[in-house]
């Protein structure tokens, strides 16, 4: 049987949510991330703002100066997640072999289901007409026999597009001679320079390149790498069971923080975002790590496993919490990040409590974080604040409190 998959990649995916969601921003140049008068950068924009030179990881400033009359979006990640879990959970009607890359990138096995769901270029029709009526949002897919030439023709579906790879071999290889070293995948900065510098700049280069001079210039292993690319082989097999080792999330502050207070306000954000997606992606976790950054630059880490396997808020709070007050501020921080690790697919999760009561109060923080991330994913990020007993956290003013007890 004929090996096929499929790429697909949301279009300015964020960016593409908030457009859904408020429909004044249609048709604008949106940039989601950091405000331009800010420290930080660009997550996405629409294709409204690519056009003035606009890119992910850009600095919000230079971002305004590209293009002042864009609209700056801050992100909203439970929002992006909820839209993800929606597609994600599209594309399991097709194949049971879906390998998520990204919140907003897939490889999709449809080797099996082409007797049953038609032609290729069918089901990535389907998928993407899906997607668009029952999301609001729109994909491009790629068709090919492997999943490097896959997420090329992705890339060159961009955006709201669809485009399969040729099937004859000689053209393929024609196709990618003319692309650029440094759009094959595994070739980062520093390797394409190597290559640039050694007079490789097009991918035919590598076709044509005497093997051995390319194992002396990146090693022998990288070197057969680069040349079954360049032919357009690509054996990996489509990997349904992901080994995603954390979560975590970190902020940078605007300004160095000293007092105890905010920092706490904006650990309990991040361990709530940590949850939400912990959630969303299905698995429960074990440890739980905090990371501060002072003022000089200096970094530490403390983590501590969990009493059990969790996948709740309070519980992710709590050790952080705990993990945060045992450090003294030695300086004012300058970062703080939550995180979580050794992950298990929640179905697999081994209760092995000793108590009822303890499985019980797991099972009910477990069921109020969720019912948290529902009413966040309908009403809005700040629809609702969990009780905090921290004097100065900050709580929107006419938000829900909700508190375990
Ligand atoms: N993202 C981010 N920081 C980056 C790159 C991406 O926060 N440096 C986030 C925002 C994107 C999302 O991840 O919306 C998906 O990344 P993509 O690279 O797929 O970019 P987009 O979906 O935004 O645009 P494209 O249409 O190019 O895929
Ligand atoms: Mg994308």
């Amino acid at each position: 049987m004929k090996k096929v998959v499929l790429h697909i990649d949301m279009d300015a995916f964020y960016a593409a949510v908030e457009q859904r969601d408020n429909p004044s921003l249609r048709g604008r140049p949106v940039i989601v991330g950091a405000p331009p008068d800010r420290r930080g950068v660009v997550a996405t924009c629409s294709y409204e703002a690519r056009i003035f030179g606009v890119r992910s990881a850009m600095p919000s400033c230079e971002a305004f100066q590209r293009c002042p009359q864009a609209v700056f979006v801050s992100p909203d990640m439970r929002r992006y997640q909820y839209a993800s879990e929606k597609v994600f959970e599209i594309f399991s009607r097709y194949s049971p072999t879906v390998e998520p890359l990204s919140i907003d990138e897939a490889f999709i096995d449809v080797s099996g289901v082409r007797r049953l769901l038609g032609s290729p270029r069918d089901i990535a029709c389907s998928i993407r007409s899906t997607i668009r009526d029952e999301l609001g949002l729109s994909a491009s897919v790629g068709i090919a026999g492997n999943k490097f030439l896959a997420k090329l023709a992705s890339e060159k579906a961009k955006p709201d597009g669809c485009f399969e790879m040729p099937d004859d071999r000689a053209e393929i290889i024609r196709w990618l001679g003319r692309l650029e070293v440094g759009e094959l995948w595994g070739v980062g900065r520093v390797s394409r320079k190597t290559l640039e510098n050694a007079g490789l700049h097009k991918v035919a280069d590598i076709q044509r390149c005497d093997r051995r001079k390319l194992a002396g210039l990146c090693g022998q292993r990288f070197a057969d790498h680069l040349v079954n690319l360049s032919f357009g082989i690509d054996a990996r097999e489509i990997e349904t069971v992901v080994a995603e080792k954390s979560i975590s999330k970190e902020t940078t502050f605007n300004r160095d923080v000293s007092d105890r207070a905010g920092l706490l306000a904006m650990l309990l954000n991040l361990c709530d975002e940590v949850g939400s997606r912990l959630r969303s992606q299905g698995y429960t976790a074990q440890l739980c790590r905090i990371k501060l950054r002072w003022s000089d630059f200096k970094t530490i880490t403390r983590q501590q496993h969990f009493p059990s396997e969790i996948c709740d808020d309070f519980s992710i709070r709590e050790l952080a919490v705990e993990l945060f007050n045992r450090e003294k501020l030695v300086a004012p921080v300058r970062l703080i990040g939550v995180g979580v690790a050794e992950l298990n697919n929640r179905h697999e999760q081994q209760q092995l409590l000793l108590f009822d009561d303890q499985k019980e109060e797991i099972r009910k923080r477990e069921r109020i974080s969720r019912a948290v991330d529902n009413i966040r994913a309908a009403l809005g990020d700040r629809a609702i604040a969990r009780g905090s007993c921290f004097a100065g956290q900050e709580q929107p003013g006419n938000a829900l409190r909700m508190d375990s007890q």
